[in-house]
């Protein structure tokens, strides 16, 4: 039988991100596990992964969703997060514009109240039009909106990146956000 990477890939996400606790792990305050006691954890739970699947599954997500400490022996994700943790990223100068994609049906709440992080620690940008359609079309027909991230840099709110180069903030307040026509 093969692998399913996707769906080892999601089940990390899972616990890595939102419920640690369903497999009886804990993640330290900057949400790193050791790798060892994750694997265990998770075959206990009947996802069974081999390490060498893990160093795959990390250095083939497409959005790098995963990192390993220096030494490899601890893991975390990358971003995502529902549960408390502090990823530690330093605060960082955005580019000029960035988006964020999102249902067509999601859009007027967002002119009146502004993007909020809602479950998740933040607000996710794209550096790119194709990749904010794509997360906006995980939910329905993408609308793309247009963030002044400039402005909002130059009024004193924090962006902070990923490894991946999403770029996160605590919320977006409705006058930085255009549509794209
Ligand atoms: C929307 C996935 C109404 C927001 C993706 C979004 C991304 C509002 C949804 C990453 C709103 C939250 C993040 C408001 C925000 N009124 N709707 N005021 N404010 N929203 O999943 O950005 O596969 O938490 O537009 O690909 O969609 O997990 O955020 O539609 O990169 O690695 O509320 O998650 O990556 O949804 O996605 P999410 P997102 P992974």
């Amino acid at each position: 039988m093969s692998i399913d990477y996707a769906k080892q890939s999601k089940f990390l996400s899972y616990v890595l991100r939102h419920r640690p606790d369903e497999i009886g792990i804990l993640l330290d305050d900057a949400g790193w596990v050791e790798v060892d006691v994750l694997l265990k954890a998770c075959a206990r739970h009947g996802t069974v992964i081999r390490r060498d699947e893990l160093d795959r599954i990390v250095a083939t997500s497409d959005k790098q969703r995963f990192a390993f400490s220096d030494d490899r022996t601890r893991i975390r994700a990358n971003q995502g997060h529902s549960v408390a943790v502090d990823l530690g990223y330093a605060p960082a100068t955005p580019p000029d514009v960035l988006y964020h994609g999102t249902p067509e049906s999601a859009v007027k709440s967002i002119l009146r109240t502004g993007l909020q992080r809602r479950e998740r620690h933040h607000v996710h940008l794209s550096e790119r039009v194709e990749t904010a359609t794509k997360v906006g079309e995980r939910r329905g027909r993408a609308i793309v909106l247009v963030i002044d991230a400039k402005r909002m840099h130059e009024d004193g709110i924090k962006f902070y990146v990923t490894p991946n180069r999403v770029w996160l903030v605590d919320e977006v307040p409705a006058k930085y956000i255009a549509v794209v026509p």
